[in-house]
């Protein structure tokens, strides 16, 4: 049986990762930290062999025990999943938050690092392996307000370019999810739990969904074994790019 380690499986992305690979009969590992959610989806994916592991992917020590405390039929993991991330705040740069910053810095950037680097070992020593990263449109397109959030995402697409290359010759693969606007708890987080501006993110048009994006990373991973898929982009029909905003002097009258 086929073993996936997913980080942000509490919701979102991660969570409905969870619910396709259980019915495809994977075994799971599922982190993230609220207990309480972690613990009904293990009781709804009831019959399916999981792992849970509660822990913030901030803290490195918690990371190493989380991987030290694995039973024995959980610790040959064939996917890690690096979904957990976030955004927060969309002010410009002169006024965004400095904690914000960091708090986004520490969780996209240097959590899927203590993961990815606490996972690959085994992945090469068996010849075999995948990491699929949550990257995301912001890390290839600048938009106002995404600054540190765009930024973070940008490494994780390098990141993932140059595991490639550090892995060449290993089996290991690696992927880079890119999504654009996906109704998930996402906007719930980036604007501090406000619901009524989170809402109004998705108003009028038809987000991505949870599924779809499951639906991709599953297709991505069950790719044949000589096939690796570096990235994929994938937006909402309703969302895509407009001109370049060109600031004007008024004219002198
Ligand atoms: P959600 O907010 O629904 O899920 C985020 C998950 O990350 C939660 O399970 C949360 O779990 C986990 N998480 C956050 N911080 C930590 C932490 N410090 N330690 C451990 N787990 C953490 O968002 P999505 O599912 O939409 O987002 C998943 C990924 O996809 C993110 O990396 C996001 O940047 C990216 N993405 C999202 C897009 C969107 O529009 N939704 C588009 C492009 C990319 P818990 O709170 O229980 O710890
Ligand atoms: C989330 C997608 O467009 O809100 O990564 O930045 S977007």
């Amino acid at each position: 049986m086929n073993t996936i380690l997913i980080t942000g499986a509490s919701s979102g992305f991660g969570k409905a990762c969870a619910q396709l690979f259980a019915a495809n009969g994977w075994r799971l590992i599922l982190c993230g930290r609220r207990k309480d959610r972690l613990e009904a989806l293990a009781e709804e994916l009831s019959g399916v062999s999981v792992h849970i592991a509660v822990f913030d992917i901030r803290d490195g020590r918690m990371v190493r025990k989380m991987y030290s405390e694995l039973p024995e039929e959980f610790r040959r993991i064939d996917i890690l999943l690096n979904s957990a991330g976030l955004a927060l705040g969309m002010q410009p740069a002169q006024t965004a938050d400095l904690i914000d910053w960091e708090t986004m810095v520490d969780t996209n950037i240097k959590g899927l690092m203590y993961m990815t680097r606490m996972i690959l070992p085994g992945m090469v020593e068996r010849g075999q392996g995948q990491v699929i990263n949550l990257g995301s449109v912001a890390g290839n397109w600048p938009y106002p307000g995404g600054n540190a959030y765009g930024g973070t995402k940008a490494f994780v697409r390098q990141f993932s370019m140059n595991l490639r290359a550090d892995l060449h010759g290993t089996g290991v693969r690696v992927t880079n999810i890119e999504p654009g606007l996906a109704e998930t708890e996402f906007s719930v987080v980036r604007f501090h739990g406000d619901k009524d501006r989170a809402d109004s993110v998705y108003a009028g048009m038809t987000p991505l969904s949870a599924a779809d994006i499951a639906e991709t990373i599953y297709w991505v991973a069950s790719r044949p074994s000589h096939v690796n898929i570096n990235a994929i982009e994938i937006m909402p029909v309703a969302q895509s790019w407009g001109p370049f905003p060109i600031h004007r002097e008024e004219k002198e009258k």
